[in-house]
């Protein structure tokens, strides 16, 4: 199927999905998010992709759920629609890595969206905020559990509860960034941390991601054991005689999936 509100290229193992509303600081209609989460289940299913960007244009990364479209929504509506309840859940059943690929605006339901993804590269003018509390609501699908994860409660209250606006160099101080390059890098940075992750092991790199993910669902010690058993389930690999051999050898590793 055609997108209309998204673009969608998959080139050397990764499918870079790029939001495209640009009258609307690619605002999240509801065309938009259903258009993403296909985008998203297609590249995970598709076998020649092994990593997956999301970006938005030097202006927006995603200014927020589109008010346009949420004005006229009564109590009713958006409980009797459960309106972007499965946005979470979709997300989180992606099994490959998702990098958000971040310039510009990156607001309400678009820094909720960045926070879902697996870890956000910035470029210098990233702004992130959930500027929510200036329309009368409170965030939706994460600003206020995921945010306070990331970057802790003060900052996270000081977000959700003044609405400001926090710059790239701050969020990758506080956490909520693992990368801030200058803009006109931001996808080549991007796109060369997906092919990294392209050339593991997809074993490997399937189960780091459900590793880490897994220390926010659980405690210390579940997630310690989860990650020791995963790690002792990576010796059943071909990969891992690959990985060890190649290294023993002085070569590049030959990873088959195996
Ligand atoms: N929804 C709809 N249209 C938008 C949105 C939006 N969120 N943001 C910008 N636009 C539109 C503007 O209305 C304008 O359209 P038009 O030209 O037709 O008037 C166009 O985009 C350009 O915007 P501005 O003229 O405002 O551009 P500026 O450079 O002056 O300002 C800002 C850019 C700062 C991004 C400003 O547009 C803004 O503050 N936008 C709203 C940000 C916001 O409040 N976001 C939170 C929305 S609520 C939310 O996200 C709840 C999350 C629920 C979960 C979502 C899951 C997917």
């Amino acid at each position: 199927m055609a997108f209309e509100t998204i673009n969608v290229e998959v080139d050397d193992h990764v499918a870079l999905i790029k939001l495209d509303r640009p009258d609307a600081m690619n605002a999240l209609s509801q065309q938009l998010v259903g258009e993403l989460l296909q985008a998203l289940e297609e590249a995970d299913a598709n076998e020649k992709v092994r990593c997956i960007v999301l970006a938005g244009s030097d202006k927006a990364f995603a200014a927020g759920a589109d008010i346009k479209e949420m004005a006229k929504l009564g109590f009713v509506d958006v409980f009797n629609a459960n309106l972007f309840a499965q946005v979470n859940d979709r997300i989180a059943a992606i099994r490959k890595p998702i990098i958000a690929a971040v310039a510009g605006y990156a607001l309400g339901g678009g820094c909720e969206l960045a926070m879902a993804c697996d870890f956000i590269i910035a470029a210098d003018t990233a702004k992130f905020g959930q500027p929510e509390i200036n329309l009368g609501v409170i965030a939706g699908i994460g600003g206020t559990q995921r945010l306070a994860r990331f970057v802790g409660k003060s900052k996270a209250m000081d977000m959700n509860l003044t609405g400001r606006l926090m710059p790239a160099e701050e969020a990758e101080r506080s956490g909520l960034v693992s990368r801030v390059v200058p803009a006109k890098k931001l996808m080549e940075e991007a796109m060369g941390a997906a092919q990294k992750i392209a050339e593991k092991s997809q074993i490997s790199v399937l189960a780091a991601k459900e590793a880490v993910n897994r220390s926010y669902e659980t405690t210390l010690s579940e997630g310690l054991r989860f990650e020791r058993s995963l790690f002792h389930s990576m010796f059943a690999t071909e990969d891992q005689k690959e990985g060890m051999s190649a290294f023993l050898e002085k070569r590049q590793a030959q990873f088959r999936d195996k």
